[in-house]
């Protein structure tokens, strides 16, 4: 699926001073200080939000993994490259818990978040976008998938100033919008 950058965009909820907003679009195409990348294990590149980001940024990012990830990186942990030929200037990977085979621990899903937010904060980063990790392929039930990714925004200590979560289609945006609108459940 195709999709324009910024087909639609919604509100903006402030967690202290932390903005978090949501997209919908392409995460390759977002102007940002970092995307995050809902990698695996082994860091070599895959489908999904993985492939879409290591065809757009090209081969440095490839480069970048096998040097700086040379047994890979474990669940719930987040590591940076730099960003290649896309807008952003940094990518920041992380491996989510794949539900499909079980790996139901729902803290190594929010690590995921919390550890991209600290990986964030080391590199200087301002401005984030996010996919919903582990809601693609990896078979995350979405509603929790976002839920989780709104849990740490809202309570993350952090210096980024921009949480956006990019909906990769219209049935993400619409349920992402619903979360972040109601307020979450604090
Ligand atoms: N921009 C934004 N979001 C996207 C894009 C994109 N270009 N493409 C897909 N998504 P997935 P996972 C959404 O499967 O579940 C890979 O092969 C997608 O609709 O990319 O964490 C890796 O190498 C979904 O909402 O990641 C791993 O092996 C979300 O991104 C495995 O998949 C995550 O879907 C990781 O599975």
């Amino acid at each position: 699926m195709v999709l324009a950058p910024r087909l639609q965009t919604s509100g903006q909820w402030h967690a202290d001073a932390m903005k978090i907003s949501v997209v919908e679009g392409d995460i390759t195409c977002q102007d940002v200080d970092a995307i995050v990348n809902a990698a695996n294990r082994a860091m070599r590149g895959g489908g999904g939000v993985d492939g879409a980001i290591h065809r757009a940024g090209g081969p440095e990012i490839l480069e970048q993994c096998r040097r700086r990830f040379p047994t890979g990186l474990a669940t719930g942990d987040a590591g940076w490259t730099t960003a290649g030929d896309m807008p952003a200037r940094w990518v920041i990977h992380v491996v989510g818990p794949n539900y499909n085979r079980g790996e139901r621990d729902r803290g190594l899903l929010t690590s995921c978040y919390a550890r991209a937010l600290q990986v964030a904060d080391d590199l200087g980063v301002q401005t984030m976008a996010f996919p919903l990790i582990s809601a693609g392929s990896y078979g995350w039930p979405l509603d929790d998938a976002i839920a989780a990714a709104d849990e740490v925004f809202r309570t993350a200590t952090t210096n980024v100033r921009e949480a956006r979560l990019v909906a990769f289609g219209p049935r993400a945006f619409t349920a992402i919008e619903s979360r972040l609108g109601s307020g979450g459940d604090r």
